[in-house]
């Protein structure tokens, strides 16, 4: 059952089901969001990241809507905005695997660029003026022209993904110019947590070496350990993307740490933080080499940290940390499911 409460202000989240989407929600709903989202049909469950949002037995109103829908479907999405009437729109929905964006191509790039433009579309038609959040990345200045990237920085993409949020940050910036449509680019650059998808190389750090450390497993293959990253939070980031929304003027607005590490740094903090010598376990895989490479990405987040007051929480080594512990949470957990039932099938 849906419930319109008049007082509270009413947001449509597409991506809902991700990383940020997940975070994004808590945020809305602490706030005192109605929060409605756009989840796809999947013949498994896609939702356990907000499960504990939509079956929360400590709130008594429905704060959470899920409704059926697609980037790709212009129809449904026009359906879902026309109804609800959103104050403000998120654009999360991607898919946002740099690596699997040069095996699928054309299907990243009608997600990402053509998705990006259907919804502006539908946007324009049924609620032009919901307020617009365009989930742009710091993989749109590839191989870097400036160090650090700001807002200025001219893009360089390196991979289908990137040429694809390239589209969409220059769509959304005309659909402002166009038809005076509040619509914001964040330029996100890479946020991790214990919710990060387990092939983004972070997570698949953590989650492979706390298994190790339990057991499990005997070594992880990796591509290239040399690359640099700016990673932050998403729980910090996901207050940047709600903040842009709640300006006078829509604007465009990079967010980053303004710090630096390699691929290696963040194995060797890793691995040091359980007491593991990582250099026994971590082994090269070509495969996971990319076409092209980012080697550095380094952003500048000072219009964001001064406009919108925006402020990080969470260091480098605390996330990994949140990330090691929260993964050591799951490893054991899984190896205490295998010993008892190894125990019963031996009884
Ligand atoms: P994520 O965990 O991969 O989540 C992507 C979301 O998009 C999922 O909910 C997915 O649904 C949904 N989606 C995929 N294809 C769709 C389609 N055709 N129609 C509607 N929804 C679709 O990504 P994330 O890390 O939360 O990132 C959120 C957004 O920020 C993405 O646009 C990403 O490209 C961008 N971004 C991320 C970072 C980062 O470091 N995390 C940095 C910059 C920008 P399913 O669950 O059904 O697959
Ligand atoms: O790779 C290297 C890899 O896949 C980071 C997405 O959220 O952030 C993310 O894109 C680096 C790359 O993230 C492995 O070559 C080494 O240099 O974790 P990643 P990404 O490509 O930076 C941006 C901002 C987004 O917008 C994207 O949506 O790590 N690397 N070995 C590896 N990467 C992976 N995935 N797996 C490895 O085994």
């Amino acid at each position: 059952m849906e419930i319109h409460n008049p007082k509270s202000k009413r947001a449509l989240i597409l991506g809902i089901t991700g990383q940020d989407g997940s975070y994004l929600s808590e945020l809305l709903i602490s706030k005192g969001y109605e929060v409605h989202g756009i989840i796809r049909r999947s013949s498994s469950f896609n939702t356990e990241r907000i499960e504990h949002l939509y079956h929360d037995p400590h709130e008594p109103h429905v704060r959470l809507n899920l409704h059926y829908g697609d980037l790709m479907d212009g129809s449904s999405l026009r359906a879902v905005i026309s109804q609800i009437q959103p104050d403000e729109i998120y654009n999360l929905g991607a898919q946002s695997h740099v690596r699997v964006s040069f095996d699928q191509p054309v299907y990243t790039v009608e997600v990402d660029a053509l998705g990006t433009l259907i919804l502006l579309e539908a946007i324009r038609d049924a609620a032009p003026r919901a307020r617009f959040y365009q989930a742009g990345s710091s993989e749109m200045f590839g191989k870097v022209r400036e160090v650090p990237q700001r807002e200025a920085t001219p893009f360089y993409p390196r991979s289908p993904y990137g040429c694809a949020k390239v589209f969409a940050h220059w769509q959304t910036l005309n659909y402002r110019e166009a038809y005076g449509m509040f619509a914001c680019n964040g330029i996100l650059f890479n946020h991790e947590s214990p919710r990060r998808g387990e092939t983004f190389v972070t997570r698949k750090i953590t989650r492979a070496a706390t298994r190790i450390k339990e057991g499990l497993q005997e070594a992880v293959y990796l591509g290239n350990l040399e690359a640099r990253r700016d990673w932050g939070y998403a729980g910090d980031y996901v207050e940047a993307m709600w903040l842009m929304l709640q300006q006078e003027e829509a604007q465009d607005y990079v967010v980053a740490t303004g710090e630096t590490h390699s691929v290696r740094e963040f194995v060797e903090e890793t691995f040091g933080l359980l007491d593991l010598d990582w250099k026994k376990y971590v082994r090269i895989d070509p495969r996971y080499f990319r076409p092209t490479e980012v080697d550095l990405l380094l952003g500048d987040s000072t219009k964001a940290r001064t406009l919108l007051g925006w402020q990080l929480t969470v260091s480098f080594r605390e996330l990994i940390k949140m990330m090691v512990e929260a993964d050591r949470k799951l490893a054991r957990r899984e190896r205490l499911v295998k010993e008892s039932s190894a125990m019963i099938q031996g009884a």
